[in-house]
Formats: C-alpha cells, structure tokens, sequence
C-alpha cells in the first residue's frame, strides 16, 4: 500500500534555542509569522509553537501566542501546534497558557507529554497527576493533542490515558529521539516505538542535532511524518547554520520525496490527523 503524503512540522522557536547559537532563530510574532510562511512555501504542513519574551526568553504567556498565531494566520494556512512543555520548570498554570486562546486565535493541536524525563542536565517534570490535568485542560479546550514521547513509557501511558477517558484513540503521536537522558534516535527505537502504538495511530519522528535529517529519511521509508526546525537543531549539514527553518524543512522535503513520499499540504494534514 502507498503510503500517505507526508506532514512536515516545523519546530520554530523552541524554548532552549538562543540567539547566540544562531542569529535565524525567530523571536518576535512578526519573525515568528514570517519563518511560519517561509517554512509552509518549503512544504510544512504544522508548526509546532512556542513563543518567547523580547529578551529571548521562553514563555507560555497567551498574548504572547495569540501575536504569533495572529502573524501566522494572516500569512498563511499552515496548522498551529501550541507548547504545553514550555520550559523545564515551568508549573501548570503557566504551561497551559496557550490553551484558554479562543476564535481566530485557537491553536490546531497542543502536545501533551506523558512522562518525565531527564533533560540535559535537567529534568522534564511530568509526573501522571500532572499530566492528567493538562490532558483534561487539552479536552475542555476542544484542542488534539499530539502525544509527545521522549521515551517508550510514554506511549504505554497514552493507552491508560484513553482508558481514563482523557484522550480519544486512534491518536497522533510525536517521537522525539536523541535528547540527551531520552531515548536515543536509533532505528531499533524508533521501530519499538512504532510497534507499540495503538492501532490507527499515527506517528512524526522528531530527532535531536545531527539526527535531525537522517531521521526525516527513516521515517519517510517507515511510513511516518517528521519534524524538523531550529528548536531540535540549528544545523542544515556538519558545522553550517541553517538560514532559517525553512531551509530545515525544504530539506526535509527532498529528502522525503526522494524516498518516494509526497508531502502533505494543511489541509491534507488536517485530514489524515482527523482534526
Ligand atoms: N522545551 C521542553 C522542555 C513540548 O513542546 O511540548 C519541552 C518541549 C515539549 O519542548
Ligand atoms: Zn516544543
């Protein structure tokens, strides 16, 4: 069977990302509708958003999304996927900004880690109450959630969420491999973690670094979606800055329709995710 075009998110902004690392990353609502759009003319189909402070800081504040999502509309068609991670160290109330957002301002999607995990040298604190409160805050929003596994237990734990009632199944989920503490962006995982989802899942691989691309490939030969952008990784080859996201994600592009697969526009996306 062929398999269907493939969804390209484009992680824009991210909340550990600086300006010192790269001067493309986008910080203002206006950089952040302006990469938004240069990234769906290079084939995303989803962004994945977080937004920060004019300093550079993260944040989860809802003006401060609803400026993004209002600079990305008014370019664009390309569907929105807020952050409920936000930042290590951010507490509930603070995470799920983004959520009370309403009318022309409500986001497609909002993701919705189901576990802890050592991030770096620090942790990302999901302990199971805490996730059920943001999974009920996604529900009484009206949002999808994608579900966001930095390690095999999470995806386990989505089938017990949907048992509670807190998420519908079939449901989308989004590997993230190669965080340093997560589970690393290998083939065998990333097959593990495609074995072990419910049925009509269906799944984007997000690698970290170096293991952005090589995972863009993977995932269009196994029949998935991908994520690429500069909160994963801010380099297009060895050593070279990307000059942007979208040169992430038209990258992505080729090398999925090089594997065969053509890639999705919103609205396509918009059906397979069953938004
Ligand atoms: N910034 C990470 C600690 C998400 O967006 O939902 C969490 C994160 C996941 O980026
Ligand atoms: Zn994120």
């Amino acid at each position: 069977m062929k398999a269907p075009p493939m969804i390209i998110t484009a992680a824009l902004v991210g909340a550990e990302t600086t300006r010192e690392q790269t001067p493309y990353l986008p910080i203002t609502a206006e950089e952040i509708g302006e990469s938004a759009a240069r990234s769906r003319e290079a084939g995303a189909a989803m962004v994945h958003l977080h937004v920060r402070n004019a300093d550079g800081t993260a944040s989860q504040a809802p003006g401060l999304f609803a400026a993004a999502i209002r600079e990305i509309r008014r370019r664009c068609d390309v569907l929105v996927q807020v952050s409920t991670g936000g930042a290590v160290g951010m507490e509930v109330d603070e995470r799920c900004g983004p959520l009370t957002l309403t009318g022309r301002e409500k986001p497609d999607m909002a993701t919705l880690t189901t576990g802890t995990v050592n991030f770096g040298e620090e942790v990302f604190w999901n302990p199971r109450p805490l996730v059920r409160e943001i999974a009920r805050r996604i529900r009484a929003a009206g949002i999808h959630p994608e579900i966001e596994c930095f390690d095999a237990a999470m995806v386990d734990e989505a089938r017990y969420l949907a048992q509670e009632g807190l998420i519908d199944l079939p449901a989308h989920f989004d590997f993230v491999l190669g965080v340093p503490g997560g589970l690393a962006a290998r083939p065998e995982a990333l097959e593990f973690l495609i074995s072990s989802l419910p049925d009509g899942c269906t799944w984007t691989a997000a690698g970290m670094g170096r293991h952005q691309l090589g995972l863009v490939e993977l995932a269009a030969i196994r029949g998935g979606n991908a994520r690429v952008g500069l909160e994963d990784n801010i380099f297009i080859s060895r050593g070279v800055l990307a000059k942007g996201n979208h040169e992430l994600v038209a990258e992505a592009a080729r090398r999925a329709r090089d594997k065969g697969r053509e890639v999705a526009a919103p609205e396509v996306a918009r059906s397979l995710l069953r938004l």
